[in-house]
């Protein structure tokens, strides 16, 4: 351990010599605008009178380590954070509005303030702003005004930050419906493998794009070198469950960890309290951007269901628009499911060749974690940074996930989420699943807490009619590159403690240690 760490030490000096070498000091910027064609007026905190929002979010690609729960340090490709860094330590998605993003990243800020879940790297651009008086930049002094923070980075920062820093899952993303979201993504090389010239790109699996420009296939569009970057732009027209990975050479990025959770929430969330849901959906007809005719359209949106007087609950959300309140919930948890094979990420960090059709997962992880690490705490090992707003406070603290250094001397974890689902008695759970699996099928079961399955793919089950089609079921199974949505209703539920596991049971052990693998559990409060 001592010894890999001094090597990681050595190649740092390389790397960053190399890139010095390599760049002009403003090798990376990010995008985040405060207006757009879209949305013309600069938006409050929390609302916008245009409808939906500019959202940003930043992340590296690049390598990292995730620790296995029977202890094996396991060796990734993996896309980190480079904002949102709080409340992606608190299990939360680090996609942030735009005043919080470009507030300039402090890792010392109190948690859930603006500078704890600001970009990294952000700085006011010197040559920007002169005074016509003087002929000084207003940007270059102390304290200059937000004006000058137009997405210049300083490359050190980004460095000392995301180099080292791949997480599993990837940073969480979440949007709403109508939002517009720029995402950057900028390649930090990886340092265990200076020989790979790795590119690195970012594909939202499913999703409905802007343009196949920024679909991150790499044949059909660009890829990330290292040291560049590049803003990713999408619009939300449609609610679900979506994932999102790298498409480099993607049986092996994806394998060596580049998986991240999407999802997008409804606009129905946004009906006033008591306010009809049919009248929402209804509503969507008479709105060109998104209007829906299945018979003519391909993107045909959800049909309105049979009439009724479904209306707006006080509390929890919708997982998409129904129109009839059929998919509120009280709570939602992304579920990743994915696996590894040790074998492969072995020599993927070894200079070796990689034998693809030999790939055998060994360990099988949701939200990039085993059993028993699956329920323990999420967030910072000293709970510094998990912060009030957590959703897991309470849980057990010790972990195997593992805690990386980076290069500006902090910790931060590598595998910040647990999978523990905690449902209020009487309540309802959304779980949003995805699976990024490579080489398996996985079956996820639920004892005592019957799984109702609303969506799949990030399609309503809805037939044109406008009849429901969920169905109620004790066990999905999903393939890699599939997503489902399902509720898990505690209202007849006593309260006590339940499981989610796989009945497949030579994935429930952790490679060579039994009893493991692909479980977790379920609390009814
Ligand atoms: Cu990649």
């Amino acid at each position: 351990m001592a010894i890999r760490k001094l090597n990681k030490v050595g190649l740092l000096t390389l790397f960053l010599s190399l890139l010095t070498l390599a760049g002009n000091g403003q090798s990376f910027r990010v995008q985040c605008p405060a207006t757009t064609t879209l949305h013309p007026t600069p938006a409050p905190l929390g609302a916008n009178p245009d409808g939906g929002q500019i959202k940003c979010q930043q992340v590296s690609g690049g390598d990292g380590y995730a620790t296995m729960a029977d202890g094996t340090q396991t060796y990734l490709f993996a896309f980190g954070p480079l904002s949102g860094l709080n409340d992606l330590a608190s299990g939360l998605p680090g996609t942030q509005q735009r005043s919080i993003f470009m507030t300039p990243f402090d890792p010392a800020a109190a948690p859930g303030t603006a500078a704890s879940n600001g970009a990294v790297g952000v700085v006011p651009d010197a040559d920007g702003q002169v005074d016509p008086g003087t002929g000084f930049s207003l940007c270059a002094g102390a304290n200059p005004p937000a004006s000058c923070f137009t997405g210049h980075v300083d490359p050190r920062q980004i460095m000392d930050v995301g180099v080292m820093n791949g997480n599993i899952p990837a940073p969480m993303m979440a949007i709403d419906e109508d939002d517009e979201f720029f995402l950057t993504l900028t390649n930090v090389g990886m340092i265990m493998r200076p020989d790979l010239f790795e590119q690195h790109t970012i594909h939202f699996h499913g999703y409905p794009n802007a343009s196949s420009f920024y679909d991150g296939v790499p044949d059909a569009s660009v890829a990330i070198d290292i040291g560049g970057s590049m803003t990713y732009y999408y619009l939300a027209p449609d609610a679900g469950t979506y994932f999102f990975h790298c498409h480099i050479t993607p049986p092996e990025h994806l394998q060596m960890g580049m998986v991240g959770q999407l999802y997008v929430r409804p606009r129905q969330n946004r009906v006033p309290v008591g306010g009809s849901l049919f009248t929402g959906l209804a509503n969507q007809q008479v709105d060109l951007r998104t209007k829906s005719d299945c018979t003519a359209d391909v993107l045909c949106t959800t049909p309105l269901p049979p009439s009724n007087t479904a209306t707006r609950a006080a509390t929890g959300n919708y997982a998409y628009n129904d129109g009839d309140g059929s998919t509120h919930y009280d709570v939602e948890y992304p579920i990743q499911i994915h696996g590894f094979d040790p074998n492969f990420h072995f020599v993927g960090m070894t200079f070796n060749p990689e034998a693809f059709a030999d790939m055998k997962d060994k360990y099988f992880l949701l939200n990039g974690r085993s059993y028993p690490d699956t329920i323990n705490a999420t967030g910072y090992q000293d709970g510094s940074l998990a912060g009030g707003n957590s959703p897991f406070v309470g849980a057990p603290a010790v972990s195997n996930a593992i805690y990386t250094q980076d290069a500006d001397g902090v910790q931060r974890p590598s595998q910040p989420l647990n999978a523990v689902i905690n449902i209020p008695h009487g309540g309802k759970a959304l779980l949003r699943i995805s699976d990024l699996d490579v080489t398996e099928f996985q079956t996820l079961a639920s004892l005592g807490i019957p799984m109702q399955v609303i969506a799949l793919n990030a399609r309503l089950l809805r037939d044109e009619a406008g009849n429901n089609m969920y169905y109620t079921t004790n066990s999905i199974t999903l393939g890699g590159g599939e997503s489902l949505d399902v509720l898990l209703d505690a209202t007849n539920v006593p309260v006590g403690t339940y499981y989610l596991y796989t009945p497949q049971l030579d994935h429930l052990s952790n490679d060579a240690e039994n009893f493991g693998g692909l479980m977790t559990e379920v609390h009814v409060n």
